[in-house]
């Protein structure tokens, strides 16, 4: 089996299982394929140096190995709170109003995944299979190509591709495709988003692409296709199963007062999430609807992320103020209709605020994927579940159509469907449960990095489907 290289721009150092922090399903899942394959795990340390050495801090921690970098702080501000997050991450998720295009941020991006890909290169040995992580590193393969390495390099990106009349206002927009046609295999979370990047391919760059996604560009050939990432089935249900879960639950209900009915949403403090509009829905919910209101309770989780970028600080504003103007407007001396917290909590407590809610509102406005709908479903109880309200236009969407299906754009819609999921008949609840708990189960973490690691290696490219996608 060969070994495996991730790349991401961040390491996650692995955990003991149900440690209380707060490690995501991907880092599990990444950690479980770099303990099987061997392997290592590679990237940003999070810390900043005066002077960039390359020095590799190499752990090893419950079986995995990582190696990381510190970066300069004018990395930091130019690479990833720069053309990472002030430039891309706005980009592709629709929002070119955000959009910064600053020729200094592009230089320091590239400089960085000149960076990466000379202190990676040490660790990669013949066999090793590269897989590179997302938006922060697209060009590393290109890098790696030219210092000589002749690895399997895939990559895979996990948010969305921006349709292409978007995507050509970033200046050097072929430079940056181009420099993705060294990798060998590029991985999409949806049709949607590869659609997008196949459109950009075909018409501004003339290339032909065959029906299984091929692309021949300068006599090499890179695949390209959607692999639905999911969460980590199993170690969410024994989070969800965790004393820490049950005690979660306990307090969360205890706190509700008689039959109250509880909405969650859990989200990163990030404007793609559309937590305003979500706010302003419910608002709808609460005018539209004064019988129900104070039977009715929104725990939002969200959070702060990206603090040093002014656009997420402007949102956190706005959310305040909303979230204040809106307990003000409605709030009774005994009820407040919006809980509204800026902090995280342990996975293990999570699950069990997930299995507390009567209905999980997850309405972005783009998102690549969306795990926290898979794991809201993953955590109710199958005997008595909650609704999942859905955006349309989460990546989440194509697999999860029994959920109730949203324009999050639209305060009535939402208001309408919170008053359905209200009032959905407990045999609808458990139909709808039953179909959802089946694709988020089967269609797992464990699955999409097999998928993608059998492709990248060149083999089963027509074995697996990816059927409602
Ligand atoms: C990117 C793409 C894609 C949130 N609050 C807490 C907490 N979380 C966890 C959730 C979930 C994760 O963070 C968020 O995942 P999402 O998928 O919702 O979103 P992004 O962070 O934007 O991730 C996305 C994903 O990559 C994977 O490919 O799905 O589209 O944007 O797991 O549970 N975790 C804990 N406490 C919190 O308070 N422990």
């Amino acid at each position: 089996m060969s070994r495996l290289i991730v790349v991401s721009n961040r390491v996650s150092v692995p955990q003991a299982m149900g440690a209380a922090g707060a490690q995501g399903g991907l880092a599990v899942a990444l950690g479980a394929a770099l303990r099987e394959n061997r392997g290592i795990w590679f990237g940003w340390s999070g810390k900043e140096t005066d002077s960039f050495t390359g020095h590799l801090d190499m752990q090893r921690n419950f079986g995995v190995t990582t190696a990381t970098i510190d970066l300069e702080p004018q990395d930091v501000d130019e690479y990833y709170n720069g053309y990472a997050n002030r430039t891309l991450w706005p980009l592709f998720h629709y929002r070119i109003d955000l959009t910064e295009y600053d020729r200094s941020f592009g230089e320091s991006y590239v400089r960085v995944n000149q960076r990466f890909a000379e202190s990676v290169i040490p660790l990669i040995e013949p066999e090793d299979l590269v897989w590179v992580h997302d938006y922060h590193l697209l060009p590393l393969g290109s890098m790696l190509r030219e210092k000589g390495v002749t690895n399997r390099i895939g990559l895979f990106l996990h948010i969305p591709w921006p349709p292409t009349r978007l995507f050509v206002s970033l200046p050097n927009h072929e430079q940056l495709v181009a420099s993705m046609l060294h990798y060998d295999l590029i991985g999409f979370q949806t049709e949607e988003w590869l659609d997008s990047f196949i459109h950009y391919i075909k018409k501004e760059m003339g290339l032909k692409v065959a029906k299984d996604g091929t692309i021949e560009y300068q006599s090499r050939r890179i695949v390209a296709r959607a692999f639905p990432i999911g969460i980590d089935y199993d170690e969410f249900l024994e989070a969800s199963r965790s004393a820490d879960a049950i005690g979660a639950y306990d307090r969360l209900k205890n706190s509700l007062g008689g039959n109250r009915k509880m909405l969650i949403g859990v989200d990163r403090l990030d404007y793609s999430k559309g937590l305003g509009e979500r706010f302003d829905s419910f608002d709808r919910f609460l005018t539209d609807n004064p019988d129900m209101a104070k039977d009715v309770v929104l725990l939002q989780i969200a959070p702060p992320s990206r603090g040093d970028v002014s656009s997420y600080q402007l949102i956190r504003h706005d959310l305040e103020r909303k979230a204040g103007h809106i307990n003000g407007a409605h709030a009774d001396v005994a009820w407040v209709p919006i809980r509204y917290v800026n902090r995280g909590y342990p996975r293990s407590e999570l699950a069990g605020f997930y299995r507390a809610a009567d209905i999980g509102l997850v309405t972005p406005l783009r998102d690549g994927m969306n795990l926290v709908a898979k794991e809201y479903v993953a955590a109710q109880d199958e005997e008595d579940p909650g609704v999942l309200i859905l955006s349309r236009f989460a990546g989440a969407a194509p697999q999860m159509q029994d959920a109730v299906l949203v324009n999050p754009h639209s305060p009535e819609e939402v208001s309408d469907a919170i008053k359905q999921a209200l009032a959905m008949p407990l045999e609808e609840r458990r139909r709808r449960h039953q179909a959802l708990l089946a694709s988020v189960r089967d269609e797992d973490v464990v699955r999409w990095r097999e998928h993608f690691v059998e492709a990248l290696q060149g083999k089963g490219a027509d074995d697996h489907s990816t059927a409602g996608n």
